[in-house]
């Protein structure tokens, strides 16, 4: 049970956590292992290089075959090489955090795991992290402990910066998440959605009644709703600091930030600001681009899906009506850009639009886990933390 993760400063998955803080303290650097973990002969720690073209391409091709897929292996994320740059090179990101293990005389990417710097916010303390994201070992390779030794160096390379403390999610229980939430579907094309496999048609509906339900309108109806640009940067980093400080755990951004996490860039992330008469941004909402690939025999290869990134709606008194009303936007706006499917998780404010909206349960739990730090459960309605 857990022969690595028992070895690691994070909860036991039977432990009570009341008191909050680091676990181990943090070393200083001369006490940090300088040297790479050893690794099997055959193969090599890399340094992935994300703005070399062809280095991009080998994270891409790793991924997308071997990454994470759903229960019944019908789908697999297929995260674009695009949207992976733009994930793993935030401000203040670093290159021996995107790390991967290749064979030596293949020169073949069989490992890989990434990380980016984020202040996250843990019940009022501000505390400098890391986000870990992409832990990926490639199908051929699996169950030889190569995953504990990617996190290990991984560990190690952060370390060296001073840097003591992580975030991550996974849909796999580890020991001992800090919340756990489940995942929401809000169909857009019922009918691809059914022919994929992804959903099915329920007893009592038939697939024109389905395609009738969740029709929405052509474009937006908030007034004034219409795409962030560069120059809505100070104005959205206010609102978003506003309404994400009343959460216990967030990733707090600054300009810098909102502008590489915000500003829209085709297939991989859309926003979108409502601006009223005296020019003032009032409500902000985005999400990113995650297709996922159908593994199975079918007619499409991908489903396009849209998940809700960061949003702040109004606090104009309108409440949550007017989060609906962004949201309902939102869902218009992914549709007109042929999404199929909009995903989100119920954490934040979202279970007061999820029924109205008609976003149904899905399957999948996501867990969210921090590394080094004590921090009692976080109710879902009080977790603002996004990651890709
Ligand atoms: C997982 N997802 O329990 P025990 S999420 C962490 N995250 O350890 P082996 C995981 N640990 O139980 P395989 C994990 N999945 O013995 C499994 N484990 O203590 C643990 N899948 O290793 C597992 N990507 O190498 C066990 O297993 C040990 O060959 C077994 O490799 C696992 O990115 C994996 O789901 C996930 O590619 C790489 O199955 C492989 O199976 C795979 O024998 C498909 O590993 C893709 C997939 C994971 C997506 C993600 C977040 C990762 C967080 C990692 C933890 C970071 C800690 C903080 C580090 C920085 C600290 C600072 C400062
Ligand atoms: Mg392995």
């Amino acid at each position: 049970q857990y022969k690595f993760w028992g070895t690691q400063p994070v909860p036991r998955t039977d432990e009570v956590v009341t008191d909050e803080g680091p676990i181990e303290p943090n070393k200083p650097i001369s006490e940090i292992r300088a040297e790479p973990y050893p690794i099997h002969k055959d193969f090599e720690w890399v340094t992935v290089d994300l703005e070399d073209e062809a280095e991009n391409r080998d994270v891409y091709e790793l991924l997308s075959n071997n990454y994470v897929e759903d229960d019944e292996a019908t789908l697999r994320f297929d995260y674009s090489a695009e949207f992976i740059k733009w994930a793993l090179m935030p401000p203040g990101w670093r290159r021996d955090w995107h790390l991967g293990v290749r064979v030596k005389t293949s020169r073949k990417l069989v490992g890989f795991i990434g990380g980016i710097p984020a202040r996250v916010s843990v019940r009022g303390k501000e505390i400098s992290m890391v986000e870990i994201n992409f832990l990926c070992v490639h199908k051929k390779l699996r169950s030889k402990r190569l995953a504990p030794m990617l996190i290990k160096e991984v560990t190690r390379r952060i370390n060296l910066t001073g840097i003591f403390q992580a975030a991550y999610t996974a849909g796999v229980y580890l020991p001992k998440p800090v919340a756990t939430c489940r995942y929401y579907h809000r169909s857009l094309n019922p009918k691809k959605l059914v022919d994929t496999g992804f959903s099915y048609i329920p007893r009592n509906m038939t697939m024109a009644r389905m395609i009738r339900l969740y029709k929405v309108p052509e474009e937006p109806k908030t007034p004034g709703m219409r795409l962030m640009t560069a120059a809505d940067v100070p104005q959205v980093t206010k609102l978003l600091r506003k309404y994400q400080s009343k959460f216990e755990l967030y990733h707090m951004l600054n300009e810098e930030e909102v502008a590489h996490w915000l500003t829209p860039i085709d297939k991989v992330v859309y926003s979108y600001v409502v601006e009223d008469e005296k020019k003032r941004i009032t409500d902000v909402v985005s999400f990113y681009s995650l297709p996922s690939a159908v593994i199975g025999k079918s007619a499409h290869s991908h489903i396009n899906a849209a998940y809700l990134f960061h949003y702040a709606p109004s606090d104009l008194g309108a409440g949550d009506k007017r989060l609906q009303q962004i949201i309902y936007d939102a869902l218009i706006l992914a549709k007109a850009a042929s999404f199929d499917v909009f995903n989100c998780i119920e954490f934040m404010d979202n279970a007061k639009f999820i029924e109205p909206l008609k976003f149904g349960r899905g399957n999948g739990d996501l867990h969210f886990y921090l590394y080094n730090y004590r921090c009692a459960d976080v109710a879902r309605e009080n977790v603002a933390l996004f990651m890709v």
